[in-house]
């Protein structure tokens, strides 16, 4: 989150389901909205989510990003933002959906790893794929010093490929994303790579 504020997009609210996020202090340093949601306080996922629509919905924001957001969303509250949310996650999807990725990753001796920009729809860590980047595993490497090495990384693809979605660059046809090149309209087909 605090790599896309640096990059100098407009991000008109941040909100966290959770009331010490160290993200709520720093978007309130910067003069940005801020509300907290905390999803302890509702009864059910479609209760949480609904009051997080309403949140979400006052500023009428043009993107939903997810960043470190860890709540699974109910399929009423993807289709509201369908085409328009987007996540990060710590891994090179489609391998290693869902939680702990780093710690799979290590165990199974891959030598690659990364993180994937993708649009959310309801099957969790599905949706179109719209960056990724790469970074080797080294030998000795821990989860922490693994998943530090893919974090540099993510806060560099994210602001890029929400950059890219602001400026309206994103064309999905059959799950498949393209990058629209401004110039002669053909697009390219981005993946990002690490220089490490
Ligand atoms: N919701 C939908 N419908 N689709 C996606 O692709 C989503 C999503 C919600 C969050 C982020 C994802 C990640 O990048 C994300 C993608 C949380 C969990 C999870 O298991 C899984 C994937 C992601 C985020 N959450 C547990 C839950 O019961 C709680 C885990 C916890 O609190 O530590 O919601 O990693």
């Amino acid at each position: 989150m605090r790599a896309i504020v640096e990059s100098g997009l407009p991000v008109k609210a941040v909100i966290s389901n959770v009331a010490g996020a160290q993200g709520l202090g720093f978007a309130r340093e910067q003069g940005i909205a801020t509300e907290v949601v905390e999803h302890r306080a509702f009864p059910s996922r479609e209760a949480f989510d609904a009051e997080l629509a309403s949140a979400i919905d006052r500023y009428q924001p043009g993107i939903v990003a997810l960043a470190g957001f860890m709540r699974i969303l109910t399929d009423a509250f993807v289709h509201g933002y369908a085409g328009r949310m987007i996540n990060i996650h710590p891994s090179l999807l489609p391998a290693y959906p869902g939680l702990h990725t780093h710690r799979r990753a290590l165990e199974d001796g891959v030598k690659v790893h990364g993180c994937t920009v993708h649009l959310v729809t309801p099957r969790l860590d599905h949706g179109p794929i719209v960056a990724q980047a790469a970074v080797p595993v080294l030998p000795g490497d821990t989860e922490d010093m693994l998943a530090a090495r893919v974090l540099r990384q993510e806060h560099r693809i994210y602001p890029d490929a929400l950059r890219w979605f602001a400026e309206d660059r994103l064309v999905i046809a059959d799950g498949i994303v393209r990058i629209s090149d401004q110039g002669d309209g053909q697009g390219v087909r981005q993946t990002v790579f690490s220089d490490q």
